[in-house]
């Protein structure tokens, strides 16, 4: 890990883990499985955030394996769901800016207040760990909060910023942006901020394909990451989020913000199962050091165990 400061996933997944996960781990401690198991897992499930469709897969799922190998202990199906759990996860798995290139350009998208400017902030911090050189694209230009706070993170993280006046043109910042990448400020990556509420849904959609024009037709196969934001504690809401997004943007992956606070965490399971969009980063927190590349095994263990040897006990 690169992060000095870094917490582990299990102790950011703590809250998450306390409240709904718990309570799951609870029903899967080691007891016989009877006749109102099965109805408790479902409604568990749904109420951690996983979804009414991927629980509905899950729990045929574990019912089919349970019949088939005759298995009648709940622990059984615990290690069944933790390990399908991970299978889901990473089904659709693909590593972040995966390849090489001379400039990768990277486009970060989602509705208001889900952790755009903040994640970028953190993305900004972990290239720059990495050796990279980062300019940071202030395309969200509908308010000038926004261009000052993705100014802030741009002096926290030690990078390159190009702005211009509150309303100008988002595909010509990102031009500029670009250019100045290749040339005098020699860049190996650009991160591009976008507005999160415009004066229409339309609008939104409009100017984040604009975007996306613009860095392709600048850079060889730009994007080559588009990420949605996703607020965690959101629940079933995010995942509306991300069918209208990808409907008007073709994603290549999720942030999966603020797991460290109410989150329930089973959304990522809805994201991935329902959307096959991979989670590629998770939030954990507001510092710029809290920002974790996306495991499916720590994170199914975090959501389980508190990373001790022994398993956690639950309220
Ligand atoms: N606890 C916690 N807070 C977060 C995290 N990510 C973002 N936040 C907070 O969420 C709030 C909104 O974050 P922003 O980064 O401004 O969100 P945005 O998507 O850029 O919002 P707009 O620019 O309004 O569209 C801020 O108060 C952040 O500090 C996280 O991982 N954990
Ligand atoms: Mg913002």
């Amino acid at each position: 890990m690169i992060f000095g400061r870094a917490k582990s996933i299990a102790d950011s997944l703590r809250k998450t883990r306390e409240s709904a996960f718990g309570q799951i781990g609870a029903l899967l401690g080691p007891s016989d499985i009877d006749e109102a198991f099965w109805e408790e897992l479902e409604t568990l499930l749904i109420q951690a955030d996983v979804g009414v469709k991927t629980t509905v897969h899950l729990i045929e799922w574990l019912q089919e394996r349970v019949d088939e190998e005759g298995l009648h202990r709940t622990e059984q199906v615990r290690e069944l769901l933790k390990g399908r759990m991970v299978e889901i996860l990473s089904a659709s798995e693909t590593d972040y800016l995966s390849g090489r290139r001379l400039l990768s350009v990277v486009l970060v998208a989602g509705v208001n207040g889900s952790g755009k400017t903040t994640s970028i902030g953190k993305l900004a911090h972990w290239h720059k760990e990495k050796g990279q050189k980062v300019i940071l694209a202030a395309a969200d230009t509908f308010r000038a909060a926004a261009i000052d706070q993705l100014k802030l993170w741009s002096q926290r993280a030690g990078v390159d910023i190009i702005a211009q006046a509150p309303g100008s043109d988002p595909g010509a910042v990102t031009y500029d942006a670009i250019q100045a990448a290749f040339g005098r400020r020699e860049a190996s990556v650009v991160i591009i901020d976008t507005a999160g509420r415009l004066q229409t849904q339309f609008n939104l959609m409009a100017e984040l394909s604009k975007i996306q024009r613009v860095a392709a037709q600048n850079v060889h196969e730009a994007p080559h990451e588009t990420l949605l934001t996703l607020d965690a504690t959101s629940g079933s809401n995010a995942l509306s989020q991300a069918k209208h997004f990808a409907k008007s943007a073709p994603l290549t992956g999720v942030i999966l913000t603020k797991l460290d606070g109410a989150a329930k965490g089973g959304m990522a399971l809805a994201v991935a199962h329902e959307h096959g969009l991979p989670i590629k980063w998770i939030g954990t927190g507001e510092r710029m050091e809290d920002l974790q590349p996306f495991n499916a095994r720590e994170y199914v263990e975090a959501l389980f165990d508190n990373g001790a040897a022994t398993t956690e006990a639950v309220r």
